[in-house]
């Protein structure tokens, strides 16, 4: 098949910071030959330092890898106060609730508000540098209110996803020991309120021991139950705080902050980022790859509980002086134009969003964005998938009228930032395809044994050098960071970071990204182990034994597909039933993003004769594919064809 090429207009090329494919590879080729020098020169330009590093890299213990060793510095000062200056009236943070409510908060405001914060946390609640505060809450500016006061006084976010259950908030709790856990009465989604507070008290009835306190933001003043001598009212608290608040010092490789994510077990990881290098490379993204400029407003629909809503919402826009847009609620209230309508009353410029929103938006009205202008907009973003050239071309052409570059940027939460990613003013952009690795980073397509991959020859898509905002850490498992991405490949005899996607180059080089090659799916853009669901399934008394996998969807990029067998043989006769309660049981566990779309009740599952279930296997079927692997290896062949039927009924 001829994939088509789009080269970057004029227009965006001139106002670009990197012009052409010429600029690109003089920056690859300056880290390519100092390697250090590249990424000091970057951190001496960028970062408004305390007091300067004294080494850029020290690998001598790698792959616990430290980046800027010696230096101190604020990530909430470069985020904010050294601002002041040049843009305190500037607008920091739009906002707009999904009523229809505006806040627009000034860079100095945003000081005010951050300092207040930071007080309120060290004066009211004792939290130290080095504390971990949990924070749980809907899309409104406090959240990142609350993440850079943390920032200030040097406490450890960890941010939790406000659409996660009770049971997997306390296991984050529990797991990072946190002091504080900050929250919001509830907030608005769908046309309607919705309750977070009541969650939080769930998940605190049992084994919280170390938190001390429960801060609650008042965003619909829905009726919450108080916990005299736990909770606090927020609105009533903040305004006796002073607006000042002298920064922290920070060393370069202090942890900022916590986010817990899916991996291929139950448990997840709480991926550990620090300081300078996080700070660097969500400052430089933010300006190479979407080339914010002074008088931009930028939007990224993510979530603050995703790694997308914490570099590219609050951590990189406001590091680069940008105006960052926020929404709290969801693309299709009241109707499907909504976010295009924003776009249009914003003058947007930079708009970034998901694959499966794309796909969604595109399936709820094709024509809907013509009844909007949306001639703001300069460069459109993807993040979270690969996405399918149906939808890139719906975007490009409806969305960017054909003329705004799509930077497709593939990146993890263990990367920090942008790793693979088109330059707007110099990439020629091909439908699907990630393009090619940003300068200074150091992707690969390899085998196990660190050999590069041939065209078209599926690989390990690893990064064979370590960058400044690499996960430091599995918080509190060192053992688990060294096992989950440096046991897999190996360049020249030694551990390099291996992602977990599995990609591909074409004949140019254009890296293609064919997804996880671990057991991780990705639904509606939200990353899940299947291990996790399956843990949670699990639970359910009637369930002997379970395996999830994910289905391709042309919404949702893949669906929750679960094979389950039941205990004894009373039979299936209450499936229905079962079903119901299964997703109530994974809702209660986990969330509702999680629930499954599709649950067969088989008699087995395909084990080979040392008991591991045959994934692969229950891929295809899930598909409705011809099973094409060697059964031969597997306990019981039989089962196969068993299972098979039961997904045909
Ligand atoms: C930012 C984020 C990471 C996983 C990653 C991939 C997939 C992300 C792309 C992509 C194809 C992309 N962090 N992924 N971006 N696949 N093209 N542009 O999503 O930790 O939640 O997920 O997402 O599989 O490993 S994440």
């Amino acid at each position: 098949m001829e994939t088509k090429v789009f080269e970057p207009g004029s227009e965006i090329k001139e106002r670009a910071r990197i012009k052409s494919m010429e600029e690109y590879r003089a920056l690859v080729e300056e880290a390519n030959k100092d390697y250090e020098g590249f990424w000091g020169r970057l951190a001496k330009e960028k970062i408004d330092w305390i007091e300067p590093y004294k080494q850029v890299l020290d690998d001598s213990n790698a792959p616990f890898y430290k980046w800027f060793i010696g230096g101190k510095l604020n990530v909430s000062y470069q985020c904010i106060d050294r601002h002041l200056d040049k843009r305190k009236n500037k607008a920091a943070i739009i906002w707009e609730g999904e009523p229809g409510d505006k806040r627009i908060i000034t860079y100095l405001e945003l000081y005010y508000e951050v300092n207040r914060f930071a007080n309120l946390l060290k004066n009211r609640f004792g939290i130290k540098k080095g504390d971990r505060v949990v924070i749980y809450m809907p899309m409104i500016p406090e959240a990142a209110f609350a993440m850079l006061a943390c920032a200030r006084i040097g406490a450890i976010h960890s941010v939790v996803f406000g659409g996660f259950s009770a049971e997997a908030l306390r296991d984050r709790i529990i797991d990072a020991k946190a002091k504080l856990v900050i929250t919001a009465d509830g907030a608005y989604r769908r046309g309607k309120p919705y309750l977070l507070k009541p969650v939080v008290d769930v998940a605190l009835a049992k084994d919280c021991e170390s938190i001390e306190a429960v801060l609650v933001v008042r965003r619909n003043n829905e009726e919450i139950k108080w916990h005299e001598g736990r909770d606090y009212d927020y609105n009533e608290l903040i305004v006796q705080e002073s607006p000042n608040c002298e920064p922290e010092i920070m060393d370069s490789e202090d942890p900022l902050f916590l986010l817990y994510t899916s991996g291929s077990t139950g448990k997840p990881k709480g991926v550990q980022h620090s300081q300078a290098g996080y700070i660097l490379w969500a400052q430089t993204t933010m300006e190479w790859v979407f080339d914010v400029k002074e008088n931009d407003t930028y939007w990224c629909t993510a979530d603050v509980g995703w790694i997308t809503g914490h570099t590219y919402i609050v951590y990189g826009p406001l590091a680069a002086g940008a105006t960052t847009m926020m929404y709290e609620g969801v693309p299709v209230y009241p109707d499907a134009g909504r976010w295009w309508r924003m776009i249009e009353e914003y003058r947007v410029n930079q708009f970034y969003t998901a694959p499966t929103a794309i796909r969604l938006l595109h399936k709820m009205g094709e024509n809907e964005p013509d009844k909007y202008d949306l001639s703001s907009l300069k460069i459109l973003g993807t993040v979270g998938e690969p996405i399918n050239p149906d939808a890139w071309m719906w975007y490009f052409m409806k969305i960017g009228g054909g003329e705004c570059p799509i930077v497709d940027t593939w990146w993890q939460t263990e990367t920090g930032g942008h790793m693979i990613s088109p330059l707007p003013g110099a990439t020629p952009i091909k439908p699907g395809s990630a393009t090619f690795p940003l300068p200074g980073i150091f992707a690969e397509i390899i085998d196990q044994e660190g050999n590069k991959k041939e065209p078209n020859e599926k690989g390990y898509l690893c990064i064979t050098k370590p960058w400044p905002s690499m996960i430091r850490t599995i918080w509190g498992d060192d053992e688990r960071f060294v096992k989950s991405y440096y046991s897999t490949c190996k360049k020249n005899g030694k551990p390099v970071y291996f992602s977990g996607d599995g990609a591909l180059y074409d004949e140019e080089g254009y890296i293609w990204i064919t997804g996880r090659m671990d057991d991780v799916i990705n639904v509606y853009g939200h990353r899940l182990g299947t291990a996790e669901i399956e843990a949670a399934i699990g639970h359910h008394p009637r369930v002997a034994e379970v395996a999830v996998v994910g289905k391709p969807d042309d919404i949702k990029g893949e669906s929750v597909f679960a094979f389950v067998v039941l205990k004894s043989d009373e039979g299936v006769a209450d499936e229905l039933e079962i079903m119901k309660e299964i997703n109530k049981v994974i809702v209660k566990d986990i969330g509702p993003i999680a629930k499954a779309d599709e649950i067969a009740f088989v008699p087995g599952l395909p084990k080979t004769r040392s008991g591991k279930i045959m994934r692969r296997i229950l891929r295809a079927i899930a598909k409705g594919e011809e099973i094409k692997q060697d059964t031969s290896t597997l306990e019981d062949p039989s089962v196969v064809e068993k299972i098979i039927e039961v997904v045909k009924r």
